[in-house]
């Protein structure tokens, strides 16, 4: 049996993808840059400074550092006014019940989020108690880097091959499968072949 059980936070317990989304179509329609849902998948689970290339290289032009600086300050702070509004009702179907039953057989819980927002969401949704350990992607090189997710299981003490972890990107999944950890990846049936086992829902996963 598993020991530690490492989440992905944005798209496995709560979705802040279209926000992400909103955010960055914003200031893609500022640029002038056409960025489509499709664009967005690619940027799932990678990093702010990481997204922010890919978005740019979609268009002509080329920015200086400083310009990309302002641009991603920009995008995150329409993007902390979007998640002000998460409470405990936007917790995706099924968490609230498996973290219980991880919890009741002593499985440590981590999260694994690239995201430097993670803790003022996992605030809002009410669910920062329920975690043993939060990496922090500070020093972490972006999914699919392993660096986040061996962090989280160096946080709980597991050895890696010990640990689930539970994915929505391919960057994600890459990650965990590069650390020797069961991957479970949530959402599109396109992902199966990231992973070793696959869920639409993480609700699907109760007996
Ligand atoms: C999340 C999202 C990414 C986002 C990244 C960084 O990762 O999936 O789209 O770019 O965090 O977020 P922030 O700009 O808030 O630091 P994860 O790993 O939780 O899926
Ligand atoms: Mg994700």
């Amino acid at each position: 049996a598993y020991k530690a059980a490492i989440f992905d936070l944005d798209g496995v317990i709560t979705d802040t993808a279209p926000f992400h989304f909103k955010a960055w179509k914003k200031l893609a329609d500022e640029l002038g840059i056409r960025f489509t849902e499709e664009d967005n998948e690619q940027l799932k689970g990678v990093d702010r400074m990481e997204s922010l290339e890919r978005l740019l290289a979609l268009g002509e032009h080329r920015y200086s550092d400083e310009e990309k600086q302002a641009m991603a300050a920009d995008k995150n702070a329409y993007y902390q006014q979007l998640i002000e509004q998460l409470t405990a009702e936007d917790i995706l179907p099924g968490v609230m019940p498996l973290l219980d039953q991880l919890a009741k057989n002593s499985v440590k819980l981590a999260i694994a989020s690239a995201s430097r927002n993670a803790r003022t969401i996992l605030n809002g949704l009410q669910l920062t108690d329920r975690f043993d350990y939060i990496a922090d992607p500070t020093y972490a090189r972006s999914k699919p880097a392993p660096d986040i997710f061996l962090y989280a299981a160096y946080g709980v003490k597991v050895h890696p091959t010990q640990c689930i972890a539970f994915e929505d990107s391919i960057a994600g999944l890459q990650a965990i499968k590069d650390c020797s950890m069961f991957a479970v990846s949530v959402g599109h049936d396109d992902l199966r072949r990231y992973s070793d086992a696959h869920v639409h829902r993480l609700d699907e996963l109760l007996t």
